[in-house]
Parts: C-alpha cells; structure tokens; sequence
C-alpha cells in the first residue's frame, strides 16, 4: 500500500500545474483533483476540455527511475479501463498510446510528463464522467460515461478505484523494472494491434496494419510495402 494524499479544488488552470507546484516543495504520491480546469491540456499542448461533471486529476510521483515513462501511461489507462468495469461494468478499450475508448469514442485521455532534472513525474488523467453534452469540435469524437450508461456515476468513487489500481501496478511493476508485467496486462485492454491504422505524426501520415508495441511502447507499423516502423509519438485512427 502506498501512502498517497488527494487534494482537491473547486477549480484550477490544470491540474498538472498545481502537481508540479507540489514538486517543487519536495512532494510526491500527491493526487491533485478539480472540479474543472480553465487551462486543461493534452499532448502537444492541445487543449482538453475540462468543464464540470468529468474527473480531471494528476497524481505526483517521484519514481525509482524516470527513463520508462511511458509505462506509467500504460498503467494510468489500464487503471482506468478496469476501474470503469468494475464501477460500471461497462467494457472499454486502450487505444495506443493514451486513449481509452468506447466504441472509438474517447472517454479518457492520459498526459504524462517529466520534470528534469529533479526526475518527478506527472501523470494526468481526464476522464469524461456526467457530460451530458461536448463543445462543437469534440461532439462527434468524445463520449461520457453518463452517455452510455444513462445514468450518473461517482466521480469520487471512479477516482478512488483508479488512483489505487495504478499505485498497485506503480509498486509492484514499475518500481520493479518489471515492464513487461505491465505491457502484459495493457494488451489485454488494448484493441489496437492487429489492427488496420493511419499514424498522424509529426513527420507525416502512415497507414498500415498495427503489429505490435516494441519494449519502449513505440508501436510498430508494417507498411504495404511490408516494411515495419516504429512509432514513437503520434496519433492513430481506427475504424471501428
Ligand atoms: P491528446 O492529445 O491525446 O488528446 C487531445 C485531443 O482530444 C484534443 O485535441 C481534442 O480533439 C480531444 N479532446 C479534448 N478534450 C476532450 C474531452 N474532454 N474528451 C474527449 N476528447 C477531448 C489527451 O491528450 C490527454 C488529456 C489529459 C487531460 C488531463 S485532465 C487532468 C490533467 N490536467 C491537464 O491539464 N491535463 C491532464
């Protein structure tokens, strides 16, 4: 069991912020959770909308080691992923890198980052709860759960179960350089590979069938050409 404290807020910026202010003071194992982010971001510092009634939240750590980060998102989304089941027991989907889906619909979207050189880590999880509705650019493209289930569902609870699912994969995988336990079990929730995927990166677009993640969790794309590359940051469209 790790000793970890929640803080919440009314409101912030983003939560990621208010978690790297923690840092700073020495802190770590904090999770900071608001009500709503005036500032929520994604990766590539696109915006993430953050309005009431989602579970926006970042939670603090200072790891054994910050050069595996990657598979601190892993754990966030399968935290996620089985926290929705065993709450709703609704059934979700991992798609590579960050997302959890319903249906190709994003539910949740994971932002990890580092602070060098003190070597924190921030992961930061939005996850779309009681919406009834989105903004015009993400209503054909996001979901809540509210939506699906019809029904509202515990923030509280949602967050409790997730933040204590990752401390168990952060402990007994992470922190243990035992990476492939946890690549293991994303692949279970993960419904990318074996897929046919187009990869928007920034170097350009790439279609392919999806045929594994290497021990980087970079995805692996064999191109028409039967060629395989590696990807390393970008995102994926699937049909579903
Ligand atoms: P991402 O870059 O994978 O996804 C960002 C994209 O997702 C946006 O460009 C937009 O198209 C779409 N999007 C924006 N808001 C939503 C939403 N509420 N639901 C579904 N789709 C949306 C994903 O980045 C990482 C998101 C992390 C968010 C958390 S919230 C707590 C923490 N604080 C913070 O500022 N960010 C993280």
């Amino acid at each position: 069991m790790t000793f970890y404290k929640i803080y919440h807020f009314k409101s912030l910026a983003s939560t990621q912020d208010k978690a790297k202010e923690f840092a700073k003071k020495g802190l770590s194992n904090i999770v900071i959770v608001a009500d709503v982010q005036t500032k929520g971001r994604g990766r590539f510092k696109r915006k993430w909308h953050s309005s009431k009634h989602g579970l926006w939240m970042s939670i603090l750590l200072k790891p054994r080691n910050v050069k595996n980060l990657q598979y601190l998102t892993f754990a966030a989304a399968v935290a996620v992923s089985s926290s929705i089941k065993k709450i709703t027991n609704l059934n979700t989907k991992i798609k590579w890198p960050n997302d959890v889906h319903h249906n190709g619909k994003k539910l949740c979207g994971i932002l990890t980052e580092g602070i060098f050189p003190a070597n924190y880590v921030v992961v930061g999880i939005g996850l779309n709860v009681n919406q009834e509705n989105f903004p015009e650019e993400i209503k054909n493209t996001a979901i809540s759960l509210r939506i699906i289930k019809n029904q509202k569902i515990s923030i509280k609870k949602l967050a409790k179960n997730i933040v204590e699912e990752f401390f168990i994969l952060y402990n007994q995988y992470y922190n243990k350089n035992k990476f492939k336990n946890i690549l293991k079990i994303w692949k279970r929730h993960c419904d990318t590979i074996n897929k046919s995927v187009t990869v928007i990166t920034k170097t350009g677009k790439f279609s392919g069938k999806a045929v594994g993640i290497d021990e980087n969790c970079n995805l692996l794309l064999r191109l028409k050409n039967k060629k395989i590359i590696k990807i390393i940051e970008g995102d994926i469209n699937v049909r579903y």
